[in-house]
């Protein structure tokens, strides 16, 4: 008897015509529950979950909303609708039609670049799964879970895509996305970011807000893609990808407001008075947001990339919002970068804009960072603070690029290792940092009650109050 696989996989690329592809993903579809049963949620798998699933692509209803067991949501394949007057919209090829197949000589490069993609997702569920335990509220604690599943429907859509266009190597590649693990000593993640351990909720804040938007704008980098299918898929992931943010956003305000509440009420901003009374001082949120800014940093790769030079030139990777830019094939533009000089100072060099495509897309990546900011900087100015948060230089911290293993002031400035060793307690969360917000971790599973370090959130889910019974335990 034939399985109607349709009704297990939600699609829109009608899944059921294609008996092969079916066949393959119903082989897949065992591996990812495991792997979700494994390195997903830890100990939450029988709660019921006010989640959203989207259902279709229809910008005005995608989504519908419902209590759901995380092993039972529907992970589904969505691509936004293929437009038939789509052309390629940068690079050499600009003009031409789109790809709907891999083309022959880029299906390593392609292949690569949508593995990439792909290993983030599981990794970001996995550094997340003991997060639950330690929720502030049944509100977060379903955010926490609506995050993690719909990164699950994004490994879904990398998956579909390497099955579908890729052959044996795609379905390989697809298994290996399940055996890589973040953290792991021998197979880890492949961005440094994801192997990163997210213990606490502050971290978690900073992940979303920080490390979420990066996703944002590879994804827009990628949905400018003429390989089409991968184009649209991610521009439907961009949709859920917005909610992410907002946990993020959001999850940093109202611990600000709640510190400034406990320093209004103490009338002090000394930072252990303020901890004494179980709120988050704002230089340790500084330090947080100065780690997970700056590893986040290191996710658009390096200033100066041939790699990145040859996906725009071949239309494989664009700029977020290419319609922006006048000239689509940036042949023969050049972009400042400022480089260490190797002697302790910095050097100004004009580099072929092509190779410079990370760095015009963390650009623009720093300029959206700073909303929230100026958003959380107005809460402590409303409130008769001087205290403001600030983003650190791209060069603050750097893992990855010229900048990488130079150390720096918070500020940009080149100093020496000694000279770094002797502030990191101030810029970046120490041992004692770490320990005073672990302790503050404690699970607040009940509804209408809110951890004491965080502030409710302005309004609840879907029209919802924030006091609605967002995770049914059992
Ligand atoms: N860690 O020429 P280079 C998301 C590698 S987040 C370790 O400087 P290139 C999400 C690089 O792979 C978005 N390795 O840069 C968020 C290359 O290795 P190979 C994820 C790094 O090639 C939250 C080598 O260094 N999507 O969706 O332009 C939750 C030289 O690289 C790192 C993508 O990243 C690093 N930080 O790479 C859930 C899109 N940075 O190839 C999900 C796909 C660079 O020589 N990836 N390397 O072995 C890409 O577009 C590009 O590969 C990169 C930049 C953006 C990573």
């Amino acid at each position: 008897m034939s399985i109607n696989y349709q009704d297990r996989i939600p699609n829109n690329v009608d899944l059921g015509s294609n008996r092969t592809l079916q066949r393959a993903l119903e082989h897949w579809q065992p591996e990812f529950l495991k792997w979700w049963e494994e390195l997903g949620p830890k100990d939450f798998q029988v709660a019921d979950v006010y989640l959203r699933t989207a259902t279709s692509v229809d910008a005005k209803g995608w989504a519908t909303y419902g209590y759901v067991r995380m092993p039972e949501y529907r992970w589904g394949i969505f691509l936004n609708e293929r437009d038939p007057n789509r052309r390629i919209g940068f690079g050499d090829n600009f003009g031409q039609e789109v790809w709907q197949h891999v083309p022959g000589e880029y299906r390593a490069t392609l292949r690569r670049l949508i593995v990439t993609q792909g290993d983030t997702e599981p990794a970001s569920v996995e550094q997340q799964r003991m997060l639950g335990h330690t929720a502030p509220s049944l509100y977060d604690l379903r955010n926490l879970f609506q995050v993690n599943v719909e990164e699950g429907r994004h490994l879904w859509a990398m998956v579909y895509l390497l099955h579908a266009y890729f052959g044996r190597d795609g379905r390989e590649e697809a298994e290996e996305l399940l055996e890589r693990h973040s953290g792991d000593a021998d197979k880890p993640r492949i961005l440094g970011t994801f192997n990163e351990p997210i213990r606490d909720w502050l971290s978690f804040f900073m992940f979303t807000y920080f490390t979420d938007r990066d996703g944002k704008f590879q994804l827009k980098s990628l949905a400018e893609s003429s390989f089409d299918p991968l184009a649209r898929t991610c521009q439907f992931m961009l949709t859920e990808e917005a909610h992410h943010m907002f946990v993020g956003d959001t999850g940093i305000n109202r611990v600000v407001r709640r510190t400034l509440e406990v320093m209004q009420e103490l009338n002090t901003d000394d930072p252990q008075a303020i901890r004494n009374a179980g709120a988050i001082d704002l230089p340790t949120v500084q330090r947080y947001l100065n780690f997970w800014f700056t590893s986040s940093l290191d996710l658009f790769g390096s200033e100066t990339s041939s790699n990145a030079a040859s996906y725009f030139a071949n239309g494989l990777k664009g700029r977020p919002d290419e319609t922006q830019y006048e000239d689509h094939v940036a042949g023969d533009q050049f972009y400042e970068v400022q480089l260490p000089d190797g002697s302790g100072g910095t050097r100004t060099e004009q580099i072929p804009m092509r190779n410079a495509m990370n760095e015009v897309t963390r650009s623009s990546y720093v300029r959206d960072c700073e909303i929230g900011l100026k958003r959380w900087n107005r809460v402590i100015e409303k409130a008769r603070h001087s205290f403001r948060l600030t983003l650190p230089s791209t060069r603050f911290r750097r893992n990855i690029g010229n900048w990488a293993g130079v150390p720096t002031t918070p500020e940009g400035q080149p100093i020496t290792a000694e000279q770094f060793a002797a502030h990191k307690a101030e810029w970046l969360p120490s041992e004692s940092d770490q320990a005073y917000i672990m302790s503050l971790m404690h699970g607040v599973h009940q509804p209408a009650k809110m951890a004491a370090w965080i502030a409710p959130p302005e309004r609840g889910i879907n029209n919802n109050p924030v006091d609605y019974e967002y995770v049914k335990l059992h």
